[in-house]
């Protein structure tokens, strides 16, 4: 008799960071593979990822599926206790079916054990549904706001379904019927399901027990009631947010009817790691000309084999997104250092150091402060900053750091500041 020694879907909920919070020891790894989305939330911008599962204001690259799967086995590599791949966006893994597709065909040709999870709006779930199951996919969330398509009206902006776009009541109803059929199908056939949820004071707030009793009712596993964070551009951009106490108290509450998520982290579409350490910074821009430490140490010993010795460059970034230069010199909290060789950069690590301005109450006489974070980041050629006060770029300066004050992506600001340091060397 030939033993089966595939996990059960007991034991990946077990070991799932997301569906058991216990498991902090476990990691999961999001692909960043579904731009497209079939809906338009009224608290979505589309220059960012999907707020359904996402923290908003952050942008994921897209990957194509062959990318995925090759990033997928660097991660694997590297995170053993990697247990879940996840699809989150950026958009509506549904609304882009094909590239979800592959994307997992691929990954389980690699690990056919892993733990395939996928976050929709539920909207093509009657679709594929079926599918998803096929593919091997055991965990599903879904966002449903309301049970009430009026209450949904006033939620989503339209949605555009097989060919034609609905608005208000109407598309509230076949929203809801899709994503109620779906989650029943899913939970009929053991798929376990999370029913994310969306708090928005003053139109679902009230009604959110009735959500997560109706859901309870049709199988769901286990809500996750998430706060309405008001992103900028969005039309509910000037909408009050729920304080913790708010959002806790509902949970609270329905936990009458079902399980209740508090430690979901409202995590980027290419998140990856545990969900209390976020490592995707060291992953970023996989596929662009920032390579993996792997791909980048071995062309580093292939060039010194050669005797090619090229000069190397690191800087420290004053980023609050680990996307962007944005941040002030004063307010950094962690620099993110990337190392330049060629024209390769590679991110190296996260620093933390202590802030040496608290206010402008307190900003003059931190000699000892601003030094200490000048320590943290001795090493560096360079450091990117959004702006900085004269003081700290003196003390820089003194130690042959050079500065750069820019807003821009992490990348095309450390290729600016290789070109202005080179053309100055010239
Ligand atoms: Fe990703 Fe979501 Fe799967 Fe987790 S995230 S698709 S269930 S593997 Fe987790 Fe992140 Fe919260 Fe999502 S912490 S946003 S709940
Ligand atoms: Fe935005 Fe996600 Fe809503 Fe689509 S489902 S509109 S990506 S928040």
């Amino acid at each position: 008799m030939a033993i089966n020694f595939a996990k059960s879907i007991q034991e990946k909920t077990f070991e799932h960071p997301c569906y058991n919070c216990i498991a902090h020891k476990y990691a999961r790894m999001h692909i960043p593979v579904a731009p497209k989305c079939n809906v338009s939330c009224n608290f979505c911008n589309r220059k960012y990822d999907c707020i359904n599962e996402s923290r908003p204001g952050v942008t994921s690259g897209v990957l194509a599926p062959e990318e995925a799967r090759d990033k997928f086995k660097v991660v694997k590599n590297r995170i053993k206790n990697l247990t879940v791949v996840g699809i989150a966006g950026p958009g509506d893994p549904l609304a882009n079916f094909e590239e979800t597709k592959k994307s997992i065909e691929l990954i389980k040709k690699e690990c056919p054990d892993i733990t395939f999870c996928l976050s929709t709006n539920g909207l093509m779930l009657p679709a594929y549904a079926g599918e998803l199951i096929k593919l091997g996919v055991t965990h599903v969330t879904i966002t449903i706001n309301a049970v009430d398509p009026k209450i949904d009206g006033q939620i989503y902006r339209y949605i555009n379904y097989k060919g034609s776009t609905f608005v208000g009541e109407e598309a509230g109803k076949i929203l809801l019927n899709n994503q109620l059929e779906g989650l029943k199908y899913l939970v009929d056939r053991g798929i376990v399901c999370k029913i994310n949820i969306v708090m928005i004071k003053g139109i679902n707030d009230k009604h959110i027990p009735e959500i997560v009793k109706k859901v309870g009712e049709y199988g769901a596993y286990m809500a996750n009631i998430m706060p309405l964070i008001p992103v900028k551009g969005s039309v509910f951009e000037n909408r009050d947010t729920v304080d913790e106490a708010e959002l806790t108290s509902m949970r609270k509450e329905c936990e009458q009817y079902l399980k209740q998520m508090y430690h979901c982290r409202q995590c980027r579409a290419d998140a990856i790691g545990s969900l209390d350490e976020d490592v995707s910074a060291q992953f970023r821009g996989y596929n662009k000309n920032v390579i993996s430490i792997d791909k980048h140490e071995k062309i580093h010993e292939e060039d010194k084999k050669a005797g090619k010795v090229e000069k190397g460059y690191r800087f420290a970034v004053a980023s609050s997104s680990g996307d962007y230069v944005d941040e002030h010199f004063g307010h950094v909290s962690e620099f993110y250092i990337y190392d330049v060789l060629g024209e390769n950069i590679k991110f190296h690590e996260k620093r933390d150091v202590e802030r040496y301005c608290n206010g402008p109450q307190e900003c003059t006489g931190h000699d000892d402060k601003i030094s200490g974070v000048i320590k943290c980041i001795e090493d560096c050629d360079g450091v990117l900053v959004l702006r900085i006060g004269f003081e700290p770029v003196t003390k820089l300066h003194e130690k042959g750091i050079k500065v750069f004050q820019m807003y821009s992506t992490i990348e095309e600001g450390i290729e600016k500041a290789v070109k202005l340091i080179d053309k100055a060397a010239k």
